[in-house]
C-alpha cells in the first residue's frame, strides 16, 4: 500500500550519501557495457598456479591505469544467484531471501530500472546479451519490465554442438557473435554480456583447455581455473575489439562476478587454494568478494579499498554518468562518494563493515580477522550496524512483495511501456 511506500523512502532518505565532486559526470554521455563474469571471485586476480597467471587479461584491465578497482568488493546474493545479481546491479534492490525475485517478481512489478532510468534521463539504448535461452531465470518477462530495448539470446547466435557446452554458448564464441549486434546499436547505448562457461562443474573442451587444473584433490574444484582461464581469454578478445573498434575511446566498461564459484562445502580445498592450513567463518566470508572494477579514458586508475557489494552498483554508476538517484528508491550507495558507510549487507542477516564482520553470529575485526567478544560500546554500534543491515533487507522486501514501486512517481519519468517491446528474433 502506498503508506508502505513512506516508510520505505524515509528509510532511503534517512541514508542518503551525496556524490563525490571528483567524479560526478566525470563519464557522461559514455556508452556502458557491463561485464558479467559468471562465477567469478575476488581471489582469482594476480592469482597464479605453477607460477602462471590464471587471468592475465582480467589482471591486466584491472592494474589499468583508468580502471577503479574494488577490493573490498562482495556478492549478495541468494538463492536467485545469477537473478539476484542482475535484480541488486540494475535496480538496487535485493533478491529475496529464498527462491528469486526475477523469477517471482519479475514479470507483474514496476522497476524502475538502469536501462529505464539511462533511457529517460540521458537518451540511451540498452540491450543484453547472453547465450543461454531467454526464459532461464525469467528474463524474457524481467527485461521487459526493467526497459531493456534488445535482449541477444541464444536464437540470435549462429550456433553448432561445438559451439555449446555447459549452460550454453561458449565464451569466445559467444563474445564474438554479440559484436554485429553491438555495431547497430544507436549510441549512447547500455549494453550487458552475461557469460557462461565459466559455471558449476567447470567443464571445457580438451581443445579449449590450455591451463593446468589445482592440485586440491577435490575434483569439482580443480578445473575451476581452467574455465576462468578460458573466460579471460574470452574478455581478452572482446577488450582487443573495444580497443581496435574505438568504442573504448567512448565507453566505460564495468566488469563484476555475480557470486562465488566454489561454494563453502569445500573447505579444505578453499584452505590449500588459499595456502592455509585450515579457513574458519571469518575467511569463508572474505571469499565470498567478487571483482568489481570500473575503466573509463577520465577516470584516475586505483585500488579503492571502500566496502561495498552488489546493491552499491547501480547509485555508483549513475553519479559517474552525471545523473542524480537520490529521489529514486535505491537500496545502495555510491562507493566513490565520501560518505559512504561502508557497510556490505549479506541476504541472511550477516554483514561486513570497515571495522566488523558479522558471520554466523560470530564477531570480526574486519582488518585482522580476530574474532572478538565485544565490549559494551562495541556492542552498541556493532547493533546500530545490525539495524541498518535488517532494515535494508525489510525494506526492499516491502518494495518487492508489495510492487510498491508503481506508487512511486519519477519527476519527468515515463514507466516502462513493455507492449512495445518484443525480443523475439524476426525473421530476416
Ligand atoms: C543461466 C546462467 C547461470 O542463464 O546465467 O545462472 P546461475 O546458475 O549462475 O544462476
Ligand atoms: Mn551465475
Amino acid at each position: 500500500k502506498v503508506s508502505d511506500l513512506k516508510g520505505v523512502q524515509k528509510f532511503i532518505n534517512q541514508n542518503q550519501v551525496s556524490p563525490n565532486v571528483q567524479y560526478f559526470g566525470k563519464e557522461k554521455g559514455k556508452n556502458v557495457f557491463i561485464i558479467h563474469l559468471e562465477s567469478f571471485q575476488q581471489f582469482l586476480i594476480d592469482y597464479k598456479v605453477d607460477g602462471k597467471e590464471v587471468t592475465p587479461n582480467i589482471n591486466k584491465f584491472y592494474h589499468n591505469q583508468h580502471t577503479i578497482a574494488f577490493d573490498d568488493f562482495y556478492h549478495q546474493v541468494a538463492q536467485g544467484k545469477t537473478s539476484d545479481a542482475e535484480m541488486m546491479l540494475e535496480n538496487s534492490l535485493y533478491g529475496l531471501p529464498q527462491g528469486s525475485a526475477m523469477v517471482s517478481y519479475g514479470a507483474q512489478n514496476t522497476y524502475q530500472a538502469a536501462p529505464s532510468i539511462l533511457d529517460e534521463e540521458a537518451g540511451y539504448t540498452s540491450a543484453a546479451f547472453h547465450g543461454d535461452v531467454p526464459t532461464f531465470w525469467n528474463r524474457n518477462n524481467a527485461y521487459k519490465s526493467w526497459g531493456y530495448d534488445y535482449f541477444f539470446s541464444d536464437s540470435y547466435y549462429k550456433t553448432k554442438p561445438q559451439y555449446n557446452i555447459g549452460y550454453g554458448m561458449k565464451d569466445k564464441i559467444f563474445f564474438k557473435q554479440a559484436i554485429p549486434y553491438i555495431q547497430q546499436l544507436p549510441q549512447p547505448f547500455y549494453a550487458k554480456l552475461i557469460t557462461l562457461t565459466n559455471h558449476y562443474p567447470y567443464e571445457l573442451d580438451k581443445r579449449n583447455t590450455s591451463f593446468p587444473a589445482t592440485k586440491t584433490g577435490d575434483n569439482t574444484v580443480d578445473p575451476y581455473v581452467q574455465t576462468a582461464h578460458y573466460l579471460d581469454q574470452s574478455f581478452g578478445e572482446f577488450e582487443a575489439y573495444l580497443q581496435k573498434s574505438g568504442l573504448a575511446k567512448n565507453s566505460v566498461v564495468v566488469l563484476y562476478g555475480d557470486h562465488y564459484g566454489i561454494s563453502n562445502n569445500h573447505r579444505p580445498a578453499i584452505a590449500k587454494l588459499l595456502g592455509k592450513k585450515s579457513v574458519n567463518k571469518y575467511d569463508l566470508a572474505q571469499f565470498q568478494k567478487v571483482p568489481f572494477m570500473i575503466n573509463g579514458g577520465n577516470l584516475d586508475g586505483h585500488i579503492d579499498h571502500t566496502y561495498g557489494g552488489e546493491i552499491d552498483v547501480l547509485p555508483t554508476l549513475l553519479h559517474l554518468l552525471g545523473i542524480k538517484n537520490n529521489h529514486m528508491i535505491q537500496f545502495g550507495h555510491d562507493l566513490l562518494s565520501n560518505q559512504n558507510q561502508q557497510i556490505v549487507p549479506f541476504r541472511n542477516g550477516d554483514f561486513v563493515s570497515k571495522q566488523y564482520t558479522k558471520v554466523g553470529g560470530t564477531i570480526y575485526d574486519t582488518a585482522t580477522g580476530q574474532e572478538i567478544h565485544p565490549t559494551s560500546s562495541q556492542k552498541k554500534t556493532i547493533n546500530n550496524i545490525q539495524k541498518y543491515v535488517d532494515d535494508s533487507l525489510e525494506n526492499s522486501d516491502k518494495v518487492v512483495y508489495g510492487d510498491l514501486l508503481r506508487f512511486h512517481k519519477l519527476k519527468n519519468y515515463k514507466d516502462v511501456n513493455k507492449k512495445t517491446i518484443d525480443y523475439n528474433k524476426k525473421a530476416t
